[in-house]
């Protein structure tokens, strides 16, 4: 531990570097100024956010904040908005295509745009630091480095993040690369994105968002109707065919533990950050709020008539590993807790149509890292997260927005080992332990080691950029902190345990 002299210290050595690193003021960062001559984009979007209604249930519109977009140079069908949902538009893209993004603040607050999973810089990363206020215009530029995979993008202003994604703001970043195309996976109408979120509605239509205050933020906002792609009750019909289901957990809090209804084991193809080497199979998959898996999933095997629902099982969301506490079981939310088992989706096999596709044994090449791949193997950077006093804390620290601490220095080009725990612990009965699904921004990583209840559903096989802990449990990450200097967040991914301050900085120099 170090003391809170030093840390002062170090907090200020941290936001000097930071300026050697960019040459230029804190506040100047991203902003046009920081614009590159050179940049020419492949591919130019406009994205705006601003409040809409949308039919969500029969009955009144619900008032949501969504983004709408358009290409304004490069492929048209680099984009799809939807007038069906609350959701952005789907924006797909290929490796190593830079991208031009204007985005226009048309909400009654401020705000800014993080690319969830996306390798870019920091500046651009939508760090809440650059929050725009509305009706300005934020202009993003990056090279997409990122393999194939399912990414997504979501605001990130300090202390609002929940309330703005809870009302609809959030959409799918989709990246394709030659690898990929190699593999002849399902594509066009059997690629099908499936983004799950909880939402409550009033009678009238209304979202609720934190109806019973502080005690919902420290639970995490649960809702009570389970949407897909922004939609209640929803149905999907295939036909007898091989899909490529992409999958998000774009819920605030909820954890879903995703089975098919018939027993039949899940066939994983991605994870976060891509395809796996080869496919997983698993009983069942445990996806923590932003993680993000792919399926593979043959409806060629039913008959015509079948109907097949996706679920989220019953678990144990309080007290994983832990022996005490006053209550066991599922947590928050009085409709709906977390835990609490419920259909999620349901598929209607409809369709006659030949199948002739396989489910290829190597889908990709994934160099895999070791605790030893580690500079600092002998010593990993350990962090830990709980709450306390209705505050989320990481090393007993809550955010700051242009603070780092010692311990949050990394050198640029290193290759880094960090354990992660959840060490919320029963504080009597105003306390309860929580779920903690850790983000870092910047760069996707490898879980190489892990302890937990839940683990026989989690997929750590592949890249990930968010990693679940259940309370009490650790995980050890790897990864290698390359191409850009810069400060960068890593927080939890329950997104009201962010706006409480456990979210912190980390530093690349
Ligand atoms: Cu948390």
């Amino acid at each position: 531990m170090i003391n809170r002299r030093q840390f002062l210290y170090l907090a200020g050595a941290g936001a000097v570097n930071l300026l050697n690193v960019n040459g230029s003021p804190l506040a100047g960062v991203g902003m046009a100024s920081s614009k590159d001559k050179d940049f020419i984009p492949d591919l130019e979007l406009s994205l705006t956010a601003a409040p809409a209604e949308v039919q969500i249930s029969p009955g009144e519109l619900t008032t949501v904040w969504k983004y709408t977009g358009q290409v304004t140079k490069g492929n048209p069908d680099s984009l799809m908005n939807s007038d069906q949902s609350y959701l952005g538009p789907i924006i797909r893209t290929r490796k190593n295509r830079k991208i031009r993004i204007h985005f226009k603040n048309n909400l009654p607050a401020e705000s800014i745009i993080h690319w969830h999973g996306l390798h870019v810089p920091a500046e651009m990363d939508g760090h809440p630091m650059y929050v725009i206020p509305s009706g300005k215009t934020f202009t993003y530029e990056f090279e997409v480095l990122n393999r194939a995979g399912t990414y997504w993008y979501h605001p990130h202003p300090h202390g609002r993040t929940g309330h703005q994604v809870y009302g609809g703001l959030a959409g799918l970043f989709l990246v394709s690369d030659d690898e990929e195309d190699k593999l002849n996976l399902p594509n066009k109408e059997l690629d099908i994105p499936l983004v799950i979120q909880d939402r409550s509605f009033s009678n009238t239509n209304r979202l609720i968002y934190l109806p019973r205050g502080m005690h919902d933020s420290m639970t995490g906002m649960l809702g009570d109707t389970i949407c897909v792609n922004g939609r209640p009750d929803f149905t999907l019909s295939v036909s007898t065919r091989i899909y490529r289901l992409r999958i998000l957990n774009g819920s605030n809090s909820r954890i879903y533990k995703l089975a098919w209804s018939d027993g039949t084991p899940l066939t994983v193809i991605a994870t976060d950050g891509g395809l796996l080497e080869k496919p997983v199979q698993k009983k069942y998959v445990v996806l923590g709020p932003a993680e993000r898996i792919e399926l593979w999933a043959d409806f060629s095997k039913y008959p015509i008539g079948t109907s097949l629902e996706l679920v989220s099982k019953y678990f144990e969301a309080a007290m994983q590993g832990t022996a005490m506490g006053p209550r066991r079981g599922m947590t928050g939310g009085d409709k709906l807790p977390n835990g609490a088992p419920f259909p999620v989706l349901k598929i209607d096999v409809a369709g006659e149509e030949k199948e002739t596709r396989s489910l290829p044994n190597k889908l990709s090449s994934i160099e895999r890292y070791h605790p030893r791949d580690a500079d600092n193997s002998d010593n990993p950077r350990q962090f830990s997260f709980f709450m306390r006093h209705m505050r989320g804390l990481i090393n007993g620290r809550t955010f700051q927005m242009q603070e780092v601490a010692g311990d949050e220095m990394i050198r640029l080009n290193s290759t880094e080992l960090w354990e992660l725990s959840n060490d919320d612990r029963s504080m009597g009965m105003m306390m309860m332990p929580t779920p903690h699904p850790v983000h870092l921004h910047g760069k996707q990583f490898q879980v190489v080691e892990r302890s937990g209840a839940l683990h026989r559903g989690y997929v750590d096989e592949g890249w990930k950029d968010t990693v679940l802990l259940m309370p009490g449990e650790r995980a050890k990450i790897v990864a290698n902190f390359t191409d850009y200097p810069g400060m960068f967040l890593y927080h939890c991914h329950i997104l009201e345990h962010g706006d409480m301050g456990m979210m912190r900085n980390y530093l690349i120099t």
